[in-house]
């Protein structure tokens, strides 16, 4: 059983993409499985296309996509990707969608089937600050997570996304922990 997680590139003009300092920071191994690490481009369309590539060659029991959401003031678990983009900036090609379905006529919305409540209670045990969010956006994480979790059924994995604040509210390490401590309870919850 291995674990294939993802962090996004820099965007809108930044240096750095906390997502993937967290992710970079993630153990190898996370209760004794493999964990494989991808970095994603904020690009629509493109990263949801590399993920799935990913997904059929290491087939992963667990893939989690993080990325981040500047403003936010704790580590988020998402419940749901919805069928839409809608952009305030442009992605890392300019790219730049408002109002259009990702899949048209695809599936409006999914839920992640791993334990979400259960991650952000273990999160806040660790003392990190960690809630649940029930809107991943309509930028390019949701774009990931829609394609994360419509392909569960072809591939067979369990598919999460997690938004990571700025590092002024979690710094990487602790990002990272947050990651780790979420990655245990997917895999609890696979093998129970
Ligand atoms: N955050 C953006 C895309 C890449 C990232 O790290 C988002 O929340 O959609």
């Amino acid at each position: 059983m291995s674990i294939l997680i993802t962090g996004f590139d820099p965007f809108d003009g930044a240096n750095i993409n906390p997502s993937w300092a967290a992710v970079e920071l993630v153990p190898e191994e996370v209760c004794g499985q493999r964990v494989y690490k991808m970095q994603l481009p904020t690009i629509f369309g493109k990263a949801a296309e590399l993920l799935c590539a990913e997904i059929e060659r290491v087939k992963p029991a667990v893939v989690m996509c993080c990325g981040v959401a500047n403003g936010r003031t704790g580590v988020t678990p998402e419940l749901v990707a919805i069928n839409y983009r809608q952009a305030r900036i442009a992605d890392n090609i300019g790219q730049c969608f408002f109002g259009v379905p990702i899949a048209p006529g695809g599936d409006a919305a999914y839920m992640t089937r791993l334990p979400v409540n259960d991650m952000v209670e273990a999160i806040r045990e660790a003392g990190i600050p960690a809630y649940l969010s029930y809107s991943a956006g309509a930028y390019v994480c949701n774009d990931v997570y829609y394609a994360l979790l419509q392909s569960e059924k072809a591939f067979g994995h369990r598919g999460l996304f997690v938004h990571v604040p700025g590092t002024e509210a979690v710094d990487a390490p602790k990002a990272a922990q947050a990651l780790a401590i979420c990655l245990e309870k997917a895999l609890q919850h696979n093998i129970g």
